[in-house]
């Protein structure tokens, strides 16, 4: 019996490889993370930036909270099982009325994981809409195979490499996936996604969680991951501890360590070395 999404949301996603939008917790919680994160980038002189908006579930306990809440899990040990991990989280932030854009990609191009049963929950902290460059995905798209992508580096792509797929995308079949502060959707790391500018006068702020089931692995290096729900039996990733306070020592010193072990994974054949070395300003 699933825990909280019905059969027919379950065969939804498995054939048009996302699901939105499902609510998480009260817009009054929503503001309270949106205000959590304002506060940090009022204290640090400026939004988010460089290898901070990577995992920041280690190095902030209501971020390790967030990962491990209840609705979220519930939904994914629907679509992929009881022993879950959360792989990575980040942050896709818009500012007003900037140019910044994700191009239209597969999030699986560059990941390195063994199987393509990996799961997004992107939990809205601010409204995601028209207006303010809300998410699109080609629904059945996550059917296709993994598709060419190339790296074009643009100056507002968020995306670490600006990659993009390499071939044309029919984008009136797209859908875009408006949601209210405090809800979720839910997407296939094959499916086809991206989203435009922020036209706005408020900032559009996302909070990405990526869930894999504990059988899948890292086939570029090594990786680690933070489990979430059930046992890890296959011991593919290094386990991650969770913080008991925010920006603890050893916790933003073992961040360290993970963000680069990451990037190489990530940037491998760029030359790029670090989230901070990248123009890109998160990772994806
Ligand atoms: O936030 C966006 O607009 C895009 C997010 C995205 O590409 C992802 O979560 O995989």
């Amino acid at each position: 019996m699933p825990k909280i999404l019905t059969e027919a949301q379950i065969e939804r996603f498995r054939e048009d490889g996302f699901l939105a939008p499902i609510r998480v917790v009260p817009a009054d919680a929503a503001a309270e993370f949106r205000d959590r994160l304002e506060r940090f980038e009022a204290k640090t002189g400026g939004p988010l930036s460089g290898d901070l908006r990577h995992k920041p579930h280690l190095l902030f306990t209501w971020l390790a909270e967030l990962v491990r809440h209840d609705r979220i899990l519930d939904a994914v040990e629907d679509l992929y099982g009881c022993d879950l991990l959360c792989w990575s989280s980040s942050f896709f932030i818009k500012e007003t009325e900037s140019p910044a854009f994700v191009s239209w990609h597969q999030d699986s191009t560059y990941w390195g994981l063994s199987r393509p049963d990996v799961v997004t929950a992107w939990v809205a902290f601010t409204p995601a809409n028209a207006a303010n460059g809300a998410m699109q995905v080609v629904p059945g798209s996550h059917k296709l195979d993994q598709i060419p992508h190339r790296d074009t580096f643009a100056k507002h792509n968020l995306l670490t490499r600006g990659q993009e797929i390499a071939v044309e995308v029919d984008e009136s079949r797209a859908v875009r996936l408006d949601l209210e502060p405090g809800e979720m959707s839910l997407h296939h790391v094959r499916l086809v996604h991206g989203s435009p500018p922020n036209t706005s006068d408020g900032r559009r702020i996302g909070f990405a969680i990526r869930y894999i089931p504990t059988s899948v692995a890292q086939t570029e290096g090594e990786d680690s991951a933070t489990l979430v729900r059930g046992v890890d039996r296959y011991g593919h990733f290094a386990p991650e501890p969770r913080p008991a306070r925010d920006l603890e020592p050893a916790m933003l010193a073992l961040h360290r360590e993970i963000t680069e072990r990451n990037a190489r994974i990530l940037y491998r054949g760029t030359g790029v070395e670090s989230y901070n070395d990248a123009r890109g300003v998160g990772l994806r």
